[in-house]
């Protein structure tokens, strides 16, 4: 049963990869988040000796502001999340990605290739791409060549990304459904037809599926290019962005919050109560409910795949 999304958006997020709420930040939020970049813009820029028409990324940006943060467990994103993903989930990535306008001797190459000057001088995820699929990470025969649904993220847009080439995030609607070799084997060319590129307002937010190909457009507006992406994994997996979070932050955390952020919520010992003759991650088979208090909240809100399997 669905707890967050409508029957038009579960089809949206099967079929297309992605669902866009418009609007769905308010517009306290978008200021407070707007706010916080420039703070953390001043940090990163000190650190790393940059300009104010630097363009620069920062990961795991829930650590550098309150802000933040509050995305992760957003009280209006979290029932999406859960009922897109369900609740045995954290944290991979938190990616603040700020873009000023192009200076006008950077040409950008062919969309989605990566064959421009912009690609040279450093500009990110230019090329069209799902997420984990390169060598190093989702390698094995799956059965059909597709990558297995792993994660999703949240794309949240904070600057004006309305107009075209503005450092607008394109996708390939459907993508998920098709095989990565596709995309590597012809040399990462989209036929234009089949792409999309998100024209979205400040304050807009885009559920998606990580296994659509995806890439960043140009930004050749007056404006810098201001998102966030927040991903939600299996808690199985390894994240990107930290081993583990900052004790005090974990401590200081709701126990849904110490979920996400790859904590047991309970405080337990990771490798279970017989850690020493019979180690077994809690990540893995988890026995107390209390490390996963998501999963009594998605029981309350009355979604369910409980006592799908038992035991492995
Ligand atoms: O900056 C963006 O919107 C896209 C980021 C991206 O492609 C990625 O992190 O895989």
């Amino acid at each position: 049963m669905s707890i967050g999304m409508s029957q038009q958006q579960k089809a949206d997020f099967d079929e297309k990869g992605f669902i866009v709420l418009e609007d769905f930040l308010t517009k306290e939020e978008l200021n407070r988040l707007l706010a916080a970049i420039d703070e953390v813009a001043e940090e990163v820029r000190e650190v790393q000796g940059l300009g104010p028409d630097d363009p620069f990324a920062v990961r795991n940006a829930l650590s550098r502001h309150e802000a933040f943060l509050d995305l992760i467990d957003h009280p209006r994103i979290l029932p999406l999340v859960v009922d897109a993903i369900g609740w045995n989930i954290q944290i991979r990535t938190t990616h603040l990605d700020y873009r000023p306008p192009y200076p006008e001797s950077v040409q950008p190459g062919t969309l989605g290739v990566g064959d421009g000057a912009d690609q040279e001088v450093g500009y990110r995820n230019l090329s069209w791409h799902p997420d984990l699929a390169s060598d190093s990470l989702f390698m094995g025969p799956s059965l059909d060549g597709r990558l297995p649904f792993m994660e999703i993220k949240v794309f949240y847009v904070l600057s004006d990304l309305s107009e075209s080439q503005s450092g607008n995030l394109w996708m390939v609607p459907g993508s998920h459904l098709r095989s990565p070799n596709e995309l590597r084997e012809n040399g990462r060319q989209v036929d234009p037809s089949q792409a999309m590129e998100l024209r979205l307002k400040p304050g807009a937010a885009v559920v998606w599926r990580t296994a659509v190909w995806h890439c960043v457009g140009p930004n050749l507006s007056d404006r810098t290019r201001k998102i966030m992406h927040v991903g939600y994994h299996y808690r199985w997996l390894r994240p990107t962005d930290y081993i583990s979070q900052d004790p005090a932050l974990i401590e200081r955390s709701s126990p849904i919050r110490k979920q996400l952020l790859g904590a047991l919520a309970s405080g337990g010992d990771p490798l279970g109560e017989d850690s020493a003759l019979h180690p077994s991650s809690q990540y893995w088979l988890t026995k107390n409910n209390d490390d996963v208090p998501l999963r009594a909240w998605a029981a309350q809100r009355g979604v369910g795949r409980e006592g799908f399997f038992t035991a492995l």
